[in-house]
């Protein structure tokens, strides 16, 4: 019997990753997708024939309660989120409603329908923000600097807390940032691929950027989604750090993906205020080996690989454009 899996997020970076995984092993695959007005298809057009999509938003509990009914699926991954964390001093009052009481939302419909479903939480270790310790673990207190690493606490030990209330099989992954060619444009990494793709293309003739020395750990969505997915296949639920164990800063990935197209970034990059954050993440660094060890996770991709990968993918995509549309950020 094939299992049935849920993806909250469907249409966003991780969900396409993990749709085309839950594929490859034989799930029935439900996207829980959102109402709108010009609908946001493009990273899962070519999965359209092999999945399902479902109406159900994370503000609308009966929405999911009904999903839920209807499918029966096996396993719930939340992925749905306000992902972008300048957007969180914008709008933090939605953020919450999202990211925080949209996961109570998620737990509480699963508890009332089959507490017996398996449910993954889209945790961040934006959570650790002013880092207390080098390397971040499971374990490594939170103390996070925006709305969004806030709201995302929240989620997180709202998720324990149904896990240790209930016995629900409820597990969170703590992600470090990842990234791919279908990262959107607002994100730094995806930003410098585009950016170099139309410097190179002869379509713009600078990048505007904020904080240079901001240190991530990076790496690939694709290799990061199977990390979620063996969460859910253990024997008990628990939470895992998902990491490189390497971090870089955002001078070493802008240097990389210009030289890659044979630029001198140092030509090109304008440090721009208007992209400095009120309260920054300086550090972050993950110890990845309760993942390692207990799920038997690895990347494959490098972080030189995940750059040049970028920047491949959008001087492919921009160079059969005459005129390309303009970056989002
Ligand atoms: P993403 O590309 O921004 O995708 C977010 C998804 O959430 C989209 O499908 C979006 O739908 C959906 N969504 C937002 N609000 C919703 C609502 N009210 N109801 C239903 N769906 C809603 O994010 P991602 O990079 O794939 O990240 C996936 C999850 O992992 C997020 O929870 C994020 O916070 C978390 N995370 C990401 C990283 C990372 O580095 N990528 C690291 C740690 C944690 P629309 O298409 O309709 O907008
Ligand atoms: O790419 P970013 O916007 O990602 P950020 O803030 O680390 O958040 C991402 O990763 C989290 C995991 O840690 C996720 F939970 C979250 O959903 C999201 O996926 O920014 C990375 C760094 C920051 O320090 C930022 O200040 O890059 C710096 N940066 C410098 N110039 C910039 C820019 N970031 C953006 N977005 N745009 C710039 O021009």
């Amino acid at each position: 019997m094939s299992k049935t899996a849920v993806i909250s997020g469907v249409t966003g970076q991780d969900g396409s990753y993990l749709a085309e995984f839950l594929l490859d092993q034989g799930y029935r695959v439900v996207g829980m997708v959102r109402r709108s007005s010009a609908p946001n298809l493009w990273r899962i057009e070519h999965l359209l024939d092999r999945i399902e999509l479902r109406p159900a938003d994370l503000l609308d509990q009966l929405s999911i309660v009904r999903l839920i009914e209807d499918v029966q699926p096996d396993e719930f991954y939340n992925l749905a989120a306000m992902s972008f964390v300048p957007a969180s001093w914008d709008t933090p009052l939605l953020t919450g409603e999202f990211n925080s009481q949209g996961v109570t939302r998620v737990l509480e419909s699963i508890r009332q329908v089959n507490p017996k479903v398996r449910m993954y939480q889209a945790s961040s270790s934006e959570m650790y923000g002013k880092v207390r310790a080098v390397p971040q673990r499971e374990d490594t207190p939170f103390h996070p600097r925006s709305p969004y690493g806030v709201s995302k606490v929240f989620g997180h030990y709202i998720t324990m807390n149904y896990r240790e209330s209930y016995g629900m099989f409820a597990c969170s992954g703590i992600l470090f940032n990842h990234e791919s060619p279908r990262r959107g444009l607002e994100f730094v990494t995806r930003k410098v691929s585009d950016g170099v793709a139309r410097i190179k293309l002869g379509f713009a003739d600078s990048l505007a950027l904020g904080n240079l020395d901001a240190r991530r750990d990076w790496g690939f969505a694709g290799d990061y989604i199977k990390a979620m997915w063996l969460m859910l296949q253990q024997d008990s639920p628990d939470d895992f750090v998902v990491a490189t164990g390497e971090t870089h800063p955002v001078r070493e990935l802008v240097q990389i993906a210009f030289q890659h197209a044979d630029l001198d970034w140092e030509k090109f990059v304008k440090v721009d205020p208007r992209f400095l954050r009120p309260a920054e993440v300086d550090l972050l660094i993950g110890d990845p080996t309760k993942a390692r060890t207990e799920l038997g996770w690895h990347r494959d991709v490098d972080f030189k690989g995940l750059i040049t990968m970028m920047v491949d993918a959008d001087l492919a995509r921009l160079e059969h454009h005459a005129v390309p549309a303009q970056p989002l950020a």
